[in-house]
């Protein structure tokens, strides 16, 4: 199977996510900065133009990033996408919460900081930023109370819901996420830290980028 990637956000979480479970990927870069994503040949992969996309031997596509997580899992067999109904439920439950809430303003942040840097857009905009780093931290603290008593969103058990919610933490210091202030969510961000997959999850091309 391929993943089309890119050294950014969500590609981050599905390349993390195949190199944990040692899937047998191959993966093709597409240059965002040359415009490669709007490209006639991956927009017949991706109508939207964006990474990550995954190709199933067979040449099934699926797009949208935690699709792409759950079919993963699926394909490991691994207990990353649990067996219950009702914890399935659960995963779906916080790719919800996460696109509505918490990755949604943690990602404004990245946009801001390291996105419009990287692909010389201009300055961060003191507006967006505040508004942001207020419905980060109006998430976190739901989020952060969530975590006190757990060690992972479901519970005792590591799932693809960790690997979604948690994308932008590892960028927290250069994006100026405050996530320093909600101490139940740093500890389960060190939690993940200790994967190699987490710390360091794309393929070779980029380290030689
Ligand atoms: N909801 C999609 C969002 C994908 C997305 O926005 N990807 C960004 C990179 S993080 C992208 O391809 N951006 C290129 C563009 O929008 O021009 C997912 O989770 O996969």
């Amino acid at each position: 199977m391929k993943i089309y990637w890119c050294d950014v956000l969500m590609p981050r979480k599905v390349c993390a996510l195949a190199r944990h479970l040692d899937l047998p990927v191959t993966y093709e870069r597409i240059e965002l900065v040359e415009g490669a994503h709007r490209a006639r040949g991956h927009l017949a992969r991706d109508p939207n133009g964006k990474v990550p996309v995954l190709e199933e031997p067979g040449g099934r596509i699926l797009w949208e990033s935690n699709a792409i997580l759950v079919r993963l899992a699926q394909i490991a067999g691994s207990e990353m996408w649990p067996e219950h109904p009702a914890e399935q439920a659960d995963v779906i439950r916080w790719f919800c919460w996460d696109m509505d809430r918490f990755t949604s303003q943690a990602g404004a942040l990245y946009f801001e900081y390291i996105i419009k840097p990287r692909f010389d857009l201009g300055p961060a905009e003191p507006e967006a930023v505040e508004a942001a780093r207020a419905g980060f931290r109006e998430a976190a603290s739901v989020l952060d109370i969530h975590l006190g008593g757990r060690d992972w969103l479901l519970g005792d058990t590591m799932s693809v819901a960790d690997f979604a919610v948690a994308v932008t933490l590892p960028y927290a210091d250069a994006a100026r996420i405050p996530v320093d202030e909600f101490p139940a969510i740093r500890r389960w961000h060190d939690r993940l830290e200790a994967l190699e997959a987490w710390r360091d999850p794309f393929p070779p091309v980029a380290r030689a980028a």
